[in-house]
């Protein structure tokens, strides 16, 4: 079993794929954010990670899908209630993993809402896909496992296999080639003081992928041969973070890894740089602010924003230096 259309094949076995035309299948996944990043691929074509990785989950912020049988007879995406073109990236990126269904004969009308800025670095794409294997879910009433679901959405988009829980989720790499045992898992740790910032610097569309620059950073960079080691360390020490709710080791590894993955992508040629001077002029405030003594850190994604890492405690401080912040409480609904 290696291509994605067995993967589904296998999982969907003895599943119904057809429905009525009046049925709607509708779910939410909220968006996630790696505290220990997943950057480089061991399988391209089923989104198989070199590492581990480590998520939080973005509560309310994420997408929400709603799935039935198209009556026009061509599928239709429409995203935050517009039609989107069928020559787009995202409608044929879509399409193409709809049409992994086996044996399915209808076309689908896709109505998604997304409440975070698209394709900015956070992470649109995993609630995206997991949005849409769950609602697939509830349309055909298929009764998958979290986790079978998971893998399906990690075929959309590697992230999106941490998006089908709240809260912390690890998606372990896996060893086996065909993927089966590389998927997400919640781990059962709540931290209700915690909470994130999106400061968001440009909400532009990024002129490079982070599926492109993954690979990319994988074939050029001479410290990619780091990065497992890397992660591996930072993945013992989140997990013993969150068990000891020790916030200072979470946030110095989170602010660590994400550093070492954009240090890693200028050492690629060409270089890959995602920050902006608006970035660095934020990052060296926080710097400052913990010279202060305020535990306040940071993470980065593919894009120029930044998701700060803060307790409850410090919120009026931090609202005070970052006015514009959208504070999120992954544990506080
Ligand atoms: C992550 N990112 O762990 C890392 C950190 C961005 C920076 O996963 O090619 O859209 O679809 O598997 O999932 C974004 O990459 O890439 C991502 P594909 P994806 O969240």
């Amino acid at each position: 079993m290696k291509t994605k259309e067995e993967i589904f094949q296998a999982i969907l076995k003895n599943k119904n794929t057809e429905c009525h035309e009046l049925e709607q299948g509708t779910a939410f996944a909220p968006s996630n954010i790696a505290l220990c990043k997943y950057w480089g691929k061991r399988n391209q074509a089923l989104n198989l990670p070199v590492t581990s990785s480590l998520s939080i989950s973005l509560g309310n912020y994420g997408t929400t899908t709603k799935l039935k049988i198209s009556n026009v007879n061509q599928h239709e995406i429409i995203l935050n209630n517009k039609l989107v073109a069928q020559s787009s990236e995202f409608h044929q990126r879509i399409i193409t993993f709809l049409n992994l269904i086996p044996m399915r004969s209808s076309h689908f009308r896709v109505d998604t809402t997304s409440n975070i800025p698209i394709s900015a670095g956070f992470a649109s794409s995993a609630s995206g896909f997991a949005a849409l294997v769950m609602a697939l879910n509830d349309l055909f009433k298929w009764h998958l496992s979290p986790r079978e679901m998971s893998i399906l959405a990690r075929l959309g988009s590697g992230s999106a296999s941490r998006s089908i829980w709240q809260g912390f989720v690890e998606w372990h790499r896996g060893e086996r080639k065909d993927g089966m045992d590389s998927y997400g898992e919640p781990i059962s740790q709540t931290w209700p003081e915690l909470c994130l910032g999106t400061h968001l610097i440009n909400a532009d569309i990024k002129n490079i992928s982070s599926r492109e620059a993954m690979q990319h950073t994988i074939e050029t960079s001479p410290f990619y041969k780091e990065w497992p080691a890397v992660c591996s360390k930072d993945l013992e020490n989140l997990k013993q973070a969150i068990a000891d709710k020790n916030f200072d080791l979470l946030g110095q590894t989170a602010e660590s890894n994400a550093l070492a993955m954009h240090a890693m992508m200028l050492t690629a040629h060409p270089s890959i740089l995602y920050s902006v001077p608006e970035t660095l002029e934020a990052i060296l405030n926080i710097w400052k602010l913990r010279q202060n003594g305020i535990s306040l850190y940071f993470t980065q994604d593919a894009g120029p924003n930044l998701i700060l890492i803060f307790l409850k405690e410090v919120t009026d401080v931090v609202k005070e230096y970052f006015p514009t912040l959208r504070i999120i409480s992954p544990f506080e609904g």
